[in-house]
């Protein structure tokens, strides 16, 4: 850095960044690394992935123009971007146990607790105002601080990997030997210079294990995730109709997807969360589709109060239900349920509730389970429960 004001010396500097991570790891963040600000080489990457429309709906991507790979324009006068790591991995995760059983609703581990986006903004502003106490102590400016997580235009991932938090995995997630990818970030943008870490160095080599075992193909290229086919997408960020085309590959997902890092040999002893409030709620643990698809509006927004899946509203809630019936073995109880919600149901979740139905009579009139001939399916709870014997 050539603007240093002549207060910050290197040994200063040195010390700060090294205080910053302790204090990181004291609020709960398993790693906290610092990088500077320069993504030039990720635009192109972000540009391309635009230009193929692989954000979909999501408008937000494309709406900042480059300034997701500029955080300097997002928060005018950051140098630097402290990055933290917080894990998410639930412990009794039962993954298998629960991907296995097509009458249970799986949902994506990272949400089956409080909503991540509040709590680790809290802390990194926790984080950033012990980092000014630093300063003001030593007569120094402040560190003109901004906490981000998920919420803002920024890249992210390629930020964490600047600041040594991992790498880049081909399901295009950050996972790390120590670490795995169950993990949340969020950033402080800072306009301090403080010195930078290493990035760590590439680690998937051969495997392919992610690209392979995406339900919905969606891995379209090592790094390169087209959204629109990932059912972390589908069941989450669109807001219309799941196209049919992936209906049958949801299985029992109805909320977000785990199998790219379940297959993930980095995974195997990934840490598990030290946060009680990321364990899963006993009311969306391992439960069966009728009784989540049979909540009101009202249960509904009482069972995911602080939870992220409320974002998604009751509407959503049942329309992915709808699917995940749909693919579960013929059930009288199930044909009852689905007749009975369609009565009442808005048009976009009569219009699944009317497709889930027509695939349990053909089932019914074949006799043949869904689940038991999705050869994926089967491949993918083998590995689970052979490389993750405790969470499996
Ligand atoms: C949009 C989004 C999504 C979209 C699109 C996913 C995607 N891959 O882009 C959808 C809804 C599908 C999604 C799904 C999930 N997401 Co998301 N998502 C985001 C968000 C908001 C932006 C990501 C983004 O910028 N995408 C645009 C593309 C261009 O960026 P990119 O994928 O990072 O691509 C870069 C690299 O792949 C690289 N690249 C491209 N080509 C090449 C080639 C080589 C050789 C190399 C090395 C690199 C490389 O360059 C690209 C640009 O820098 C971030 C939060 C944030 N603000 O960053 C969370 C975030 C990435 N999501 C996260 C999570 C947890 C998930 C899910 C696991 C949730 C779930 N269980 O359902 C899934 C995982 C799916 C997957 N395999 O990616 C975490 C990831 C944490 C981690 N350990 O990395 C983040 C960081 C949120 C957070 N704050 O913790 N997500
Ligand atoms: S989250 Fe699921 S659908 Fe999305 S890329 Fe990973 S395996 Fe594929
Ligand atoms: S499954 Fe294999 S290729 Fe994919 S991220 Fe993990 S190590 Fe890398």
């Amino acid at each position: 850095m050539t603007d240093t004001p002549a207060s910050f010396d290197a040994s200063l500097l040195n010390q700060l960044a090294r205080d910053i991570k302790l204090w990181g790891r004291e609020l709960g963040f398993a790693k906290v690394g610092i990088s500077d600000i320069d993504l030039a080489a990720e635009e192109p990457k972000l540009q391309q992935w635009l230009a193929n429309g692989y954000h979909g709906e999501m408008s937000y991507m494309a709406s900042h123009g480059m300034m997701r790979a500029r955080p300097d324009e997002l928060h005018p006068g950051t140098v630097r971007v402290i990055s933290a790591r917080m894990d998410y991995l639930p412990p009794d995760a039962g993954f298998a146990q629960n991907l296995k059983d097509p009458t249970k609703a799986y949902i994506s581990r990272y949400a089956g607790g409080r909503d991540y986006h509040k709590l680790m903004r809290n802390r990194l502003k926790q984080l950033g105002e012990r980092i000014n106490q630093a300063l003001a102590e030593l007569n120094l400016p402040d560190s003109g601080y901004r906490p981000f997580v998920d919420s803002a235009p920024i890249l992210e991932r390629p930020l964490a990997e600047k600041a040594g938090l991992g790498w880049t995995g081909k399901h295009s997630l950050i996972l790390a030997h120590d670490a795995g990818s169950w993990f949340f970030i969020g950033e402080l943008l800072i306009n301090l210079p403080l010195p930078v870490d290493v990035p760590v160095s590439e680690g998937c080599g051969n495997c392919v294990a992610c690209i392979t075992s995406c339900p919905t193909g969606a891995i379209v290229a090592p790094y390169v995730v087209d959204g629109r086919r990932c059912i972390s997408y589908l069941t989450i960020e669109l807001q219309g109709a799941i196209p049919l085309e992936f209906r049958p590959l949801l299985g029992n997902r109805i909320y977000g997807c785990d199998d790219c890092q379940l297959v993930c040999p980095v995974n195997r002893e990934a840490p598990l969360t030290a946060e009680p409030d990321f364990h899963i709620r006993a009311q969306l643990k391992q439960m069966p589709l009728l009784t989540l698809f049979s909540w009101d509006e009202a249960s509904f927004l009482q069972h995911t109060e602080g939870s992220a899946i409320r974002r998604i509203g009751h509407e959503r809630w049942l329309r992915n239900i709808a699917i995940a019936l749909g693919n579960a073995p013929y059930s009288e109880q199930i044909v009852a349920a689905l007749k009975q919600r369609q009565a009442t149901a808005s048009e976009l979740v009569a219009e699944h509730i009317a497709w889930a139905l027509t695939q349990q009579l053909q089932k019914q009139l074949i006799h043949a389970s869904a689940a038991s001939s999705d050869r994926k399916q089967q491949r993918l709870l083998r590995i689970i429960e052979k490389g993750l014997p405790r969470d499996a």
